[in-house]
This record gives structure tokens, sequence and C-alpha cells, in this order.
């Protein structure tokens, strides 16, 4: 057993109730550098090395009741604390674009990289996606995934599903739209996640109609969509690819993937 992160749970508390980092009040924000820094002293004693941050109070309900570029500073100023309290800490954040807030500051992979960039040590500040809040923003998982692992910043995943444009519905992986989370797997594979050590997450939750002795059945289905496609991605034709790319026939391509993912190929 190991701890993979420690978060700082910044909307458990009623100081965050408007944001920690980008609170309107000073005492708040520094509450939530506070709760954040002891996040890091807990991170310490259970020997792991990463914070992750889930802004989830971190924009608006209110569009007039913040100011969104000194609200972005608040976030980089937060973040530099933590890095300067801790000379090991790695800081990961979960981008999300709405929910409980309408309007997130921090919403996609590309914010991050953008916030990780105008911190004091962008090399110690990465990434975290979980497919559902992609797919929130309207973006498939598996490109917020690669665009994190093309800057070497992807340094957390927490796979799921969500089924269009509500709540964060923590679906469990793949049972609303399984080409998307054969691509996920696909792109994770391809560029060899998890060969440092690097976690998958299932951030799934039970069914509200399932009984007790049910809970954790979420977590076994998720497991074993993973589990048959990734067998997918493993049988997945690169010659046959490239073929149809050369041609330009991503008609025969597409239908490869159908029926690949179909049990038909
Ligand atoms: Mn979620």
């Amino acid at each position: 057993m190991a701890a993979e992160f420690v978060a700082p749970r910044l909307w458990m508390d009623p100081h965050t109730t408007d944001g920690g980092y980008m609170s309107c009040r000073k005492e708040d924000r520094e509450f939530a550098i506070w709760r954040s820094l002891r996040s890091i002293d807990i991170a310490n004693e259970l020997g792991c090395d990463k914070i992750v941050l889930w802004l989830a109070r971190e924009g608006t309900i209110c569009a007039e009741s913040k100011n969104p570029v000194e609200s972005i500073h608040y976030l980089v100023e937060a973040i530099n604390t933590m890095l300067r309290y801790d000379p090991h800490i790695k800081v990961l954040i979960e981008p999300k674009p709405n929910e409980p807030v309408d309007r997130s500051y921090c919403g996609t992979v590309g914010h991050v990289m953008g916030v990780s960039a105008a911190t004091c040590d962008p090399a110690r500040v990465g990434g975290l996606l979980e497919s559902a809040h992609a797919v929130l923003a309207g973006l498939d998982p598996a490109d917020e995934i690669a665009f994190g692992l093309a800057f070497g910043k992807l340094w957390g995943v927490h796979l799921n599903d969500q089924n269009g444009m509500k709540f964060d519905q923590d679906r469990a992986f793949g049972v609303e739209n399984l080409r998307q989370a054969f691509h996920q797997i696909k792109v994770l594979k391809e560029n060899g996640y998890g060969e440092h050590g690097e976690y998958i997450g299932l951030d799934v939750k039970a069914m509200r109609t399932s009984p007790a002795e049910a809970n954790y059945d979420h977590l076994k289905t998720s497991l074993r969509v993973f589990e048959m496609l990734e067998k997918k991605v493993d049988r997945f034709d690169y010659d046959f690819q490239k073929k149809c790319v050369e041609s330009r026939n991503f008609e025969a391509l597409e239908l490869y993937v159908m029926e690949l993912l179909l049990g038909d190929k």
C-alpha cells in the first residue's frame, strides 16, 4: 500500500465556500494556504511527493464577484508558496471547467500548463486529468491526456465516464463512450504512461440505486472494461493504420476501429 498523493480538500470548510486560493476574503485565502502546507506535511509523513489541487470553487457563480486576472495571480502565488515551503513537493492541478462553480478559472489541461509555466519552479507543477472533466469541457479526454504528455507533465489520471454536459457523474470507465475510453488507453500506452510509477485512478461513484453490498461493483466494472479495452489496444493493427493514413482512407480506418471494438476483428 502506498499513498499516491494528498489533497487539501478545500471545499470541505466554511472558509472555502467562495473558493480557497481565489476567495474574495484575505483570511480565507490564508486558510487555504495553511491547509495546503499542512497537506504537504501529511504527504511527507506518508512518504509521497505529490499534492493534488482540485480547484473546485476557484471561479465564480456571480461573474462580477471576482477579478479573473487577479484570481489567476493568487493561484500562481499560492502554488509558489507551496513550492518554496518544500523543495521536493510536486503540485498537480486537476482541472475542471464547472460544478460546483459556474465558471472555473482553470478548466483544462491547457490552463494547467499555463499556470505551471508562470510559477517559480515549472518542473514541479503538472496536471492530473479526469476523463469526465474533459467531457464537461467539451473536449476528448484522450487529447487532454495527450496535451499533458506532450509536455512531460501528466502525472496522474482519473479514468471514468460522463454522459454529456450534466453534473460530474463519475460513471464507471467506458460505460458511456467506449471508443473514447479505448482512445484514452491507447494514448496512455503509446506514450509509456506508468513506466515511471505513475498511477491510474478510477474516480467512479456507485450508482444511487446500488445496495450497500454492491457498493464496490462500479470499481470492478471499471477495471474489467479497462482490461478488455487494453487487449484491444494491444491488438491494434498499426500497419493497417499506416496504410489507411498514407492513402487518406479514414473511412476504412474508422470501420476497422469499430470492428475491433465490436469483436469482429
Ligand atoms: Mn468527477
